[in-house]
C-alpha cells in the first residue's frame, strides 16, 4: 500500500489553497503534479551543469550529455526495454505517435491498405491516421464499445478477417482517458500479430498508471507523455523494438541526427539519435528520469492498487448523488478515472463546464469538456462530460468533498 501522507510531502503544490480553500486536484489524467525530486532535478540542471549534449568536449557538456543518456537508461528500465536505444526521446505522445504515422506509416502503408482504431481514442491517436490515410490512401475501421464501455474484441477479429493482409497496424489506448477501461492489450496483441499486422499502443493513461512491460505486454509501439507520470511537460517517449526503429526513416530532419551530411545526401545516426532531431528537452528527460525513479519507488503495483481503490471508492459514493450518470466499467475493470453527467431523462441538468466551474469554488479542479475524444461524446450522445481522475496523492476524503460538492450544486440550481 501506498504511504500517502508522506507522498503528499513530496508535492509542494498540495499546500496551495484555491478560493481560500485546500486544493484537491482530481485532473490528473490532463497532467499530474511534480514531486520536489522532479523540479530539483530539473534546477539542478539548469544551475550546475547547463549546457548542450552529444557536441561539447568540455566538462559541462559531458554531465549533460551523461545526465540525458541516464535518463534514457532510467526510463527504459521503467518499462523493461531490452534496450536503452528503443527509447526515443519526443515531446509528448501526441509527437510519439506522429512519428510512427509519418515514418513507419509512410513506408509501411499504401493505396487499400487498412489501419484499425477504436471509438475511445484520444484524437491524437486518431487525427495522425486520417492525415496518413488521407495522404495514402489507407482506409481506417474502428473497434466499437460494449455498453460498459469496454472494447469488442469480436470487432477486431472481424476486421481483421475481413481484411486479411491489408490490415497493417492496430492503434489503440492502454487505458481510456475517460472511461478509464484497462484494455486487454496482451489479448490485443497475440490477435493483432497472428493476423501479421503491428500493434501500436497509446500508452499516455496506461504508462502512468499501471505495470507497464514491453516484453509482457506484446506491443510493438508504445507512446507516452512525461506530463502524466510526475514529469515535466515537453518530454514523451516513443519505445519500439531496435529492428523496427532501425527499419524506419528519419521523421525530422537536422542536426544531431545524422552521421554525415553533404550538400545533396546525408548518412542518418544510429537510433535513437536519428530520431531526435535538434537540440532535445535536455532538463525535461533528466525530469522524467527522476520522475520513474520516484514511481518506481513506490512500486507501480501499489500505483494501480491504490487508484483502483480510489475508483471503487469514488464509483461507491458518487451512487449516492441525485441524478448521476457515470460512464465506463467497474473498478475491477478501470483505473483511476471516473466520468459522469447530472443527467435526467437523457438531458443534461448542468452542463460540466458549470459543474466544473462550481467545483471549482470549493478548491476542487476536475476537468469538463470532450477530453479530445469528440467521437467517444458522440458515442454516448453528449456534447461533454466531467471527470474526475486520480493519482498517488489523492485520498478519499477529496471523493467526498467532490460527492457533496456534486449534491450542492443541484440544491443551488433548484434541482433536488
Ligand atoms: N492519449 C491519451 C489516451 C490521452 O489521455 C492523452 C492526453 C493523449 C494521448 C495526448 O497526450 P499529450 O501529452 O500528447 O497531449 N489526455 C488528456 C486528457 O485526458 N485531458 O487532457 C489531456
Amino acid at each position: 500500500m501506498l504511504d500517502v501522507n508522506r507522498i503528499r510531502s513530496d508535492f509542494p503544490i498540495l499546500e496551495r489553497q484555491v478560493h481560500g480553500k485546500p486544493l484537491i486536484y482530481l485532473d490528473n489524467a490532463a497532467t499530474s503534479q511534480k514531486p520536489e525530486v522532479v523540479i530539483r532535478s530539473m534546477s539542478e540542471y539548469y544551475e550546475r551543469y547547463n549546457a548542450n549534449i552529444h557536441r561539447g568536449v568540455h566538462r559541462l557538456a559531458e554531465e549533460a550529455t551523461a545526465a540525458y543518456e541516464n535518463a534514457r537508461r532510467k526510463v527504459g528500465r521503467f518499462i523493461n526495454a531490452y534496450r536503452p536505444s528503443e527509447i526515443v526521446f519526443v515531446r509528448n505522445t501526441t509527437e510519439a505517435i506522429n512519428l510512427v504515422s509519418n515514418s513507419w506509416g509512410r513506408m509501411n502503408v499504401g493505396q487499400g491498405d487498412v489501419i484499425i482504431l477504436s471509438v475511445m481514442e484520444h484524437h491524437s491517436n486518431l487525427v495522425p491516421w486520417q492525415l496518413l490515410a488521407q495522404a495514402t490512401g489507407a482506409r481506417l475501421e474502428f473497434i466499437g464499445l460494449d455498453e460498459s464501455g469496454r472494447l469488442v474484441l469480436d470487432d477486431l477479429d472481424a476486421l481483421l478477417e475481413k481484411h486479411g493482409t491489408r490490415a497493417k497496424l492496430v492503434s489503440i489506448s492502454g487505458m481510456s482517458n475517460v472511461l478509464g477501461t484497462i484494455n486487454p492489450v496482451r489479448e490485443i496483441a497475440d490477435r493483432v500479430h497472428q493476423a501479421g499486422a503491428l500493434l501500436l499502443v497509446d500508452g499516455a493513461q496506461s504508462v502512468p498508471h499501471l505495470p507497464v512491460d514491453v516484453r509482457v505486454t506484446g506491443a510493438d509501439f508504445l507512446a507516452f507523455s512525461g506530463h502524466k507520470m510526475l514529469g515535466p511537460t515537453g518530454i514523451g517517449v516513443l519505445w519500439a523494438r531496435k529492428e523496427i526503429l532501425n527499419a524506419m526513416p528519419p521523421f525530422l530532419g537536422g542536426g544531431d541526427m545524422i552521421k554525415s551530411v553533404h550538400l545533396r545526401s546525408s548518412e542518418w545516426n544510429d537510433v535513437p539519435h536519428k530520431f531526435e532531431a535538434g537540440t532535445p528537452d535536455i532538463a525535461q528527460a533528466i525530469g522524467l528520469g527522476a520522475a520513474v525513479e520516484y514511481l518506481s519507488g513506490l512500486g507501480m503495483d501499489n500505483v494501480l492498487a491504490h487508484e483502483r481503490a480510489m475508483a471503487d471508492y469514488a464509483l461507491d459514493r458518487l451512487a449516492t448523488v441525485p441524478n448521476l450518470r457515470i460512464y465506463g466499467p467497474p473498478a475491477s475493470e478501470r483505473g483511476g478515472v471516473v466520468t459522469f453527467n447530472l443527467m435526467r431523462g437523457g438531458e443534461l441538468l448542468i452542463h460540466p463546464h458549470d459543474l466544473a466551474s462550481i467545483v471549482d469554488r470549493e478548491g476542487i479542479a476536475i476537468r469538463a469538456g470532450h477530453h479530445c475524444t469528440q467521437p467517444l461524446m458522440e458515442h454516448y450522445e453528449v456534447p461533454a462530460t466531467a471527470r474526475a481522475s486520480f493519482y498517488v496523492y489523492n485520498v478519499e476524503s477529496e471523493v467526498d468533498a467532490l460527492t457533496e460538492s456534486l449534491i450542492k450544486a443541484q440544491s443551488m440550481f433548484g434541482l433536488l
